[in-house]
């Protein structure tokens, strides 16, 4: 029986999904990437407060599975990208943008092309000591894509997105920490225990608050400051409403910890 391209695992209040084609570095293909929207729609079914996305095997993700889309070359004809973006990379990425719940992803090997844009669309990113980055797209011609052109520069600067994104380089742990491509590094060895973990205390923490919390930032690159200000206020009087925020302020003045509930 071939095995699911995407496995999902409920670990406590952490969905823990998986792209699970390691013998292609869990390159991406249509059903791959089906199976990682259902993933994230049962994620918000089941009321899951933290989504951590890794890869089996050494790699994250090696990108769209060029094997998988050679047909759409046969006879010299032009393949159909626009259409394959429209229809399965894009509405997976509005899915993830929009989960009621952070995006963790655990970057456990390497992650090229459409893999580093996966990998680079969480709230937060992890990485592996042994984790290495490589935008791949001008390699074979083609320009960034899965949403890699919105949130590269925004991590690590418009220069630095520029050369990479054209050079095609690649970028070890180290360095992607160092530009913010990631915001922490655990080691190979314990990655997996340690991307847990770190979910784990996500999970515990104010969920509607961060999910607001994202939606202001990413709505921040494109409104003026004074329309900023105005959002944030409708989002903090959101914010103000949840049993999350009573609970906090009733146990900062008990001198006690809080304990979130995600509501
Ligand atoms: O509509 C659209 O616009 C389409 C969307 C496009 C978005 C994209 O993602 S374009 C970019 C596609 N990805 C790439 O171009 C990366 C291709 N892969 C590589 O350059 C290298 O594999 C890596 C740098 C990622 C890793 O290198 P290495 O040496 O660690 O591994 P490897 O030996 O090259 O790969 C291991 C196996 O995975 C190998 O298979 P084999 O020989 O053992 O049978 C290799 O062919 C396979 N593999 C790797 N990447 C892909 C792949 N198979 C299919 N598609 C892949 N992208």
């Amino acid at each position: 029986m071939t095995e699911a391209p995407v496995l999902y695992e409920a670990d406590g209040a952490v969905a823990v999904v998986t792209l699970n084609r390691p013998e292609v570095l869990n390159a991406l293909t249509p059903e791959l990437l089906g199976g990682l929207r259902a993933a994230a729609t049962r994620a918000a079914e089941e009321g899951k407060r933290a989504l951590l996305l890794t890869g089996a095997g050494r790699g994250f993700s090696a990108g769209q599975d060029l094997a998988s889309i050679q047909d759409g070359y046969a006879g010299g004809r032009a393949p159909d990208l626009g259409g394959l973006l429209r229809e399965t990379y894009h509405p997976l990425l509005a899915e993830l943008r929009a989960l009621p719940m952070p995006l963790i992803t655990a970057v456990n090997g390497v992650a090229a092309g459409a893999g580093m844009a996966l990998a680079l669309a969480g709230d937060i990113r992890l990485a592996a000591d042994t984790a290495r980055f490589a935008t791949a797209f001008t390699k074979i011609g083609l320009v960034p894509d899965a949403g890699l052109a919105y949130v590269l520069p925004r991590l690590i600067g418009a220069g630095r997105a520029s050369a990479l994104l054209i050079t095609g380089d690649t970028v070890d742990a180290q360095t992607a920490l160092a530009w913010g491509m990631v915001d922490r590094v655990f080691p190979a060895g314990s990655f997996a225990a340690d991307a847990r973990a770190f979910a784990a205390t996500v999970a515990a923490g104010a969920t509607r608050a961060y999910v607001l919390t994202r939606e202001l930032l990413d709505r921040s690159w494109e409104l003026p400051y004074a329309a900023l200000l105005g959002l944030e206020a409708e989002l903090q009087q959101q914010a103000g409403a949840t049993a999350d925020h009573r609970g906090a302020i009733a146990a900062f003045l008990e001198k006690r910890s809080a304990t979130f509930e995600g509501r």
